[in-house]
C-alpha cells in the first residue's frame, strides 16, 4: 500500500536472471514508482542500480507505437496480414524450413510458448532459435549430457548455505548484483570462502579469498586437474559415485592427463584452490558466460559438473553447480522449448515418442521432425537465401551476434524480415520490412523463471502505449491468420499458461523434470494472484532441489561424468592479430542499451565504450590514457576509448558489448567476434576474439552536450542521455575549417555561440544559449578533453553563467564518472574522501560520501578504489 491506500502492483524486474520482485505504484502522468518487493524470495526488497532506475526508462520517447510496413505507418490488419501471407506463401513455395523465428530470453513464457507452438507444431519446422543460443546453450547441452535433462539442481539459497563458493567466468557483482549482495552478506555472517576464476580482475574479486587469473579458455584444464586432485586427496565420494554415477573411471583417466600448466596459474595458486575444494563439503560452483561463451563451453560445463558428481556435492543444501542465467526468462524459454534443438516442456525433439506426445497434445498438423537452425546458422541461411522470411522478436542481433556486420548484411539480403520490438530505432528494427510494436515491461502480463526455477509474474501497471500489443498476441494473431484459428485462439496469458502447464504434465508422465501440472488448473484470478513458486509443482511435490536422492533423468537413472580434453579457443593469435579480446558487460547498462540507455544516471557510471588494456601493452603500442584505439579483427573493426588497467592481463584486453549504431556506431563489438561455435551447443565464442590494436591518430577530441538529440559526423562518437538532453564524447582525424560552423551544423542551431578559444593550446569552448539558458555546448582539444562533464551536462537548460560568459572558466572540481548511480557520487569525490581520511575503511568512506548506502551495487568499486592506486578511467 502506498500513502493513498492504493495497493502496489507486484511484478518482476525485466533485467537479469536473479529475477527480483518489484512493487509498482502508478503515479500521475504515466509515471511509475518502483521499489523492491520485501516478500519476493529472490531479493527480499533489495534492488540494484538498474532495477532502481527502471522508472526512468519508461515513457513514450523513442517507442515504436504503431506497426510499420516498408518504412511507412500501417494499421494492424495490414501489417499482420502481410506477415501471415508472406510466411504462408514462402512455406508453400519453398517448404517450412525456408522460414525462421529468432526470439529472446526476454520474452515472457507465454510469448515463447505461442511462438514455439506455431513454428514446431504448425509451420512444421525446427527453425525457432533464440538469443539464449548466445547465452545459455552450453549449459543446456552440458546439463543434458550429465543429468539427462536441462535441470538446475539447486537453488540460490545454496550460495548462502555454502562454505565455499567458486565463481567461474561470472562477474556477479555487476551482472547479478542482488545475488552478489546476498553472497557478500552470507560471507560476512559465516565466513564463506570465495574463489573467482576469471582472466580479468573484476568488481566481483572484491569478496574473493582467491582470484585465479586463468588463461582465457583453459577452464577444462583447471577442472580436470581439480578432479585428478580430488581423487588423489581421497575427496571422491565413492558411495555416491558407485550408486549414482557412470563414466567416472574414464573421466578420471582423462583428467589425470590434464596439463594444469595450460591454465597459466602458479602451482601454489592451484594448490590453494584444490585444497580448499577438496576440504569443503558444502561447495557451490556458480558459472556464467566465461564458461558458456566458448567453443568448449559444453565441456567447461561438464568439467565443473564432473567435480560435483565425483564428490556427491549436488542436490543437498549448500552444494551443487549453479548456472547463473543471464536474462530474466532464459529459463522460461528453455521450459517452453523455444530453442532449435529442443521441444516443449524439456522434451527431446530427436525422440519420436516425445514428438508424438507433443503432436497429440497440440493436435498439430505438421510436427517438426528434427532440430532447426541454430542462431549462427540461421543468419547464415538468411544471408544465402535458404531462409526467406525471418521474424525477430525481443532481441537486437545486428548488435549482439558475432560477425554482426554479416548479420546486418544477412537481413538486407533476406526477402522478408519482421521485427517486433518496443523501440522505434534499433540497429535491427532499421532493417525490418515489417516492424511490430510490442508491449514492454510494466505494460505486459505473464510469467518468467529465474536462475533457480522460481516462476514469478510480471504484471502490467501502465496502459498500452500507442497501438502496442503483447508479443504472444502477435504470434497468436499470425497463427490464426495462417489458418490455425482454433489452435491459436488464445485470449489471455492465463489461458496460455494453463496449456503450457498441462503440457508439462505430459512431459512429467514421460519421466521428465519439468512438470508444473500442479498449476494447470489455475483460474484467471489465481493466475493473477500467483505468488513466486519454484518448479516442479505437481500433486506430489513442489520446489526444492533435484538429485539429492541420486536419481537422474538418464536411461540408467545415473548421472554421467565425461572424459574431457582441454581445447584452445578457435581463433588463433598471430603476428597480424596478436591480442585476445575478451568481451562482456558493465554494471549499469543492459545489452544494447535500448532501455538502460534512457536513464541519465545509468550512463554516468561508464559513459563510453572502452578498451581495457594492460599498461605494458599500452606502452608498447604508444597508447596513452583516454586515447582512442583502433581495434581490428578479421571480421570487422572498432574505435574505443583507451582505459589502461592492470585488471586485465597483458595481451588480453576487454571491451564491453553494449554500444550500437544508435549510441556509438564505430564502437560495436559484435563485428569483432568470430562466429566460431561450440560443436555441441552451437554457442558462439564471444570471449576470445583475436584482434590487432593501434593508436587512432585523433587530431582532436571533443565533448558535447545538447538539449536535443544530435549525431556527430566524425570518426568516433559515443552518445548517452543527460538529465535534460544528451552528451557525447567525440574524436576526429580531420579538422573542420572552423569550429563555430561545425558546432552549428552539429546542433542544428543558427545562433552565435559564446566562444572561448585558446589557439596556443588549440582548445576551444563553444556554448549556445536560447532565451538565456544553455542549449548546447562543445569542448574541443587536441588532447582528450578535461572538463567537469557531469557539471556541464547538468547545466543544460539552466542559465549557466560561467559557461555562457565569453571568458575562460568552468574550471571547477570534477566529481568524476559516477560510481554510485543512486546518489550520484563521483569517483573523484570518493578518491578525495579516501585521501582526506587515511585509514578509513570502505564502510566509513561509503558513510562519508553516501556512496553504496542505497542499493549497494557500487560497494565493490568503493572498496576497490580504497584498495589500490587509481588507474585512469574512460571519460575523465
Ligand atoms: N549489468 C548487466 N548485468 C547483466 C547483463 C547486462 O547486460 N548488464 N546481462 C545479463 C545476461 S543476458 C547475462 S548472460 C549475464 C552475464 O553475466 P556474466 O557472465 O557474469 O558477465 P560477462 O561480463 O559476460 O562475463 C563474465 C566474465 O567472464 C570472464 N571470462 C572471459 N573469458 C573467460 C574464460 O575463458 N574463463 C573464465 N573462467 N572466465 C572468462 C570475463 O572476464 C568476465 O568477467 O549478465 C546478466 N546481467
Ligand atoms: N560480444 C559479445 N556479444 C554478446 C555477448 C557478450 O558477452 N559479448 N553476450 C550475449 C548474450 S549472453 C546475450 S543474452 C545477448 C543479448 O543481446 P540482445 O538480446 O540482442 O540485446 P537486448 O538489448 O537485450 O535486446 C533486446 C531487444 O528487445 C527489445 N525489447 C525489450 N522489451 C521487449 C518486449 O517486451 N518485447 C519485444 N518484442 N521486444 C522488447 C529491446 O528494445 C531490444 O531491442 O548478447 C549476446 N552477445
Ligand atoms: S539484480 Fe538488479 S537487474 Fe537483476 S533482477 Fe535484481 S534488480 Fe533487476
Ligand atoms: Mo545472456
Amino acid at each position: 500500500m502506498d500513502g493513498s491506500g492504493v495497493p502496489a502492483i507486484r511484478s518482476t524486474c525485466p533485467y537479469c536472471g536473479v529475477g527480483c520482485g518489484v512493487r509498482l505504484t502508478p503515479e500521475g502522468s504515466g509515471g511509475l514508482r518502483v521499489e523492491g518487493d520485501p516478500e519476493h524470495p529472490a531479493n527480499r526488497g533489495r534492488l540494484c542500480s538498474k532495477g532502481l532506475a527502471l522508472a526512468e526508462t519508461l515513457g513514450p520517447e523513442g517507442r515504436l507505437l504503431a506497426p510499420r510496413v516498408d518504412g511507412r505507418a500501417a494499421d494492424w490488419d495490414m501489417a499482420l496480414d502481410r506477415v501471415a501471407q508472406t510466411f504462408r506463401r514462402t512455406i508453400e513455395r519453398h517448404g517450412p524450413d525456408s522460414v525462421g523465428f529468432y526470439v529472446s530470453g526476454q520474452l515472457l513464457t507465454e510469448d515463447y510458448y505461442v511462438a514455439n507452438k506455431l513454428m514446431k507444431g504448425f509451420i512444421g519446422s525446427g527453425n525457432i532459435d533464440t538469443n539464449s543460443r548466445l547465452c545459455m546453450a552450453s549449459t543446456v547441452a552440458g546439463q543434458k549430457r550429465a543429468f539427462g535433462t536441462d535441470t538446475v539442481p539447486g537453488t540460490c539459497e545454496d550460495l548462502e548455505l555454502a562454505d565455499l563458493v567458486v565463481l567461474v567466468g561470472s562477474n556477479m557483482a555487476w551482472c547479478h548484483p542482488v545475488l552478489f549482495r546476498r553472497l557478500a552478506e552470507a560471507r560476512a555472517a559465516r565466513g564463506t570462502r570465495v574463489v573467482v576464476v576469471d582472466p580479468r580482475r573484476t568488481a566481483t574479486c572484491d569478496i574473493a579469498d582467491l582470484h585465479l587469473k586463468i588463461r582465457p579458455g583453459s577452464d577444462v584444464a583447471l577442472f580436470n586437474a581439480l578432479l585428478a586432485h580430488l581423487d588423489a586427496a581421497g575427496a571422491v565420494n565413492r558411495a555416491f559415485v558407485g550408486a549414482h554415477v557412470e563414466g567416472f573411471d574414464a573421466a578420471l583417466a582423462t583428467a589425470r592427463q590434464a596439463d594444469a600448466a595450460a591454465t597459466g596459474l602458479a602451482r601454489d595458486e592451484l594448490e590453494a584452490f584444490f585444497g580448499l575444494f577438496a576440504a569443503t563439503g558444502r561447495t557451490v560452483t556458480a558459472f556464467s558466460q566465461g564458461v558458456n561463451q566458448s567453443i568448449s563451453g559444453t565441456d567447461k560445463v561438464n568439467a565443473i559438473l564432473n567435480c560435483h558428481l565425483a564428490t556427491g556435492r549436488i542436490g543437498r543444501p549448500g552444494t551443487g553447480p549453479l548456472s547463473l542465467t543471464g536474462q530474466p526468462n532464459a529459463m522460461g524459454g528453455r521450459e517452453t522449448g523455444g530453442m532449435a534443438n529442443t521441444l516443449a516442456a524439456h522434451l527431446e525433439i530427436e525422440n519420436a515418442d516425445h514428438r508424438a506426445a507433443v503432436q497429440a497434445f497440440w493436435n498439430a498438423p505438421a510436427m517438426a521432425q528434427r532440430p532447426g537452425l541454430k542462431a549462427v546458422e540461421m543468419f547464415r541461411a538468411a544471408a544465402d537465401g535458404r531462409i526467406k522470411a525471418l521474424w525477430i522478436a525481443g532481441t537486437n542481433p545486428v548488435v549482439s551476434m558475432p560477425e554482426a556486420d554479416g548479420v546486418a548484411a544477412a537481413l538486407r539480403a533476406c526477402d522478408f524480415v519482421v521485427v517486433s520490438d518496443i523501440v522505434a530505432r534499433t540497429d535491427t528494427v532499421r532493417l525490418a520490412d515489417v516492424a511490430l510494436p510490442a508491449l514492454g515491461w510494466a505494460e505486459k502480463d505473464g510469467t518468467v523463471t529465474n536462475s533457480d526455477r522460481t516462476i514469478s509474474r510480471q504484471r502490467a501497471a501502465l496502459p498500452a502505449p500507442g497501438q502496442a500489443r503483447a508479443d504472444w498476441a502477435l504470434f497468436a494473431e499470425v497463427g490464426r491468420r495462417m489458418g490455425w484459428a482454433e489452435a491459436f485462439d488464445f485470449r489471455s496469458p492465463a489461458q496460455i499458461f494453463r496449456e503450457h502447464a498441462r503440457l508439462s504434465g505430459v512431459a512429467g508422465r514421460l519421466g521428465r523434470d519439468f512438470d508444473i501440472s500442479g498449476l494447470a488448473a489455475l483460474d484467471d484470478a489465481a493466475y493473477d494472484a500467483l505468488a513466486p513458486v519454484r518448479w516442479p509443482v505437481t500433486a506430489a511435490r513442489s520446489g526444492g532441489r533435484f538429485f539429492g536422492d541420486g536419481r537422474f533423468f538418464t536411461a540408467s537413472g545415473k548421472a554421467r561424468m565425461l572424459a574431457l580434453r582441454q581445447a584452445p579457443p578457435a581463433a588463433k593469435r598471430s603476428p597480424r592479430y596478436p591480442f585476445r579480446l575478451n568481451t562482456g558487460r558493465v554494471r549499469d547498462q543492459w545489452h544494447t542499451m535500448t532501455r538502460t540507455g534512457r536513464a541519465a544516471r545509468l550512463s554516468r557510471h561508464l559513459a563510453e565504450p572502452f578498451l581495457q588494456i594492460h599498461p605494458a601493452d599500452a606502452d608498447a603500442l604508444g597508447l596513452g590514457p583516454a586515447d582512442i584505439a583502433r581495434v581490428r579483427a578479421p571480421s570487422g573493426s572498432a574505435l574505443l576509448r583507451v582505459l589502461i588497467s592492470t585488471d586485465v592481463a597483458p595481451g588480453a584486453p576487454f571491451a564491453p558489448m553494449h554500444w550500437t549504431g544508435e549510441t556509438a556506431p564505430a564502437a560495436r563489438i559484435g563485428p569483432l567476434v568470430a562466429a566460431a561455435t561450440d560443436p555441441l551447443s552451437g554457442q558462439p565464442e564471444a570471449k576470445a576474439a583475436v584482434v590487432a590494436v593501434e593508436r587512432f591518430a585523433a587530431r582532436w577530441y571533443g565533448f558535447a552536450v545538447a538539449r536535443t538529440a544530435f549525431r556527430p559526423a566524425t570518426a568516433y562518437w559515443a552518445r548517452t542521455r543527460a538529465d535534460a538532453g544528451w552528451r557525447a564524447e567525440m574524436a576526429g582525424d580531420t579538422l573542420p575549417d572552423d569550429w563555430q560552423g561545425y558546432a552549428r551544423a552539429l546542433f542544428e542551431i543558427e545562433a552565435e555561440p559564446a566562444c572561448v578559444a585558446d589557439p596556443g593550446r588549440g582548445v576551444t569552448r563553444l556554448a549556445f544559449a536560447r532565451d538565456g539558458v544553455l542549449e548546447a555546448a562543445l569542448f574541443v582539444s587536441p588532447a582528450p578533453v578535461a572538463v567537469a562533464r557531469d557539471y556541464v551536462a547538468a547545466a543544460l537548460g539552466t542559465a549557466a553563467p560561467d559557461l555562457l560568459a565569453a571568458r575562460p572558466g568552468g574550471d571547477r572540481s570534477d566529481p568524476g564518472p559516477t560510481v554510485c548511480a543512486c546518489l550520484g557520487v563521483g569517483r573523484n569525490v570518493i578518491l578525495g574522501a579516501i585521501r582526506a581520511n587515511p585509514g578509513a575503511d570502505a564502510g566509513a568512506i561509503c558513510a562519508l560520501t553516501g556512496a553504496g548506502t542505497n542499493c549497494g551495487s557500487c560497494r565493490p568499486e568503493v572498496a576497490d578504489l580504497l584498495a589500490r592506486a587509481a588507474v585512469p578511467q574512460a571519460a575523465e
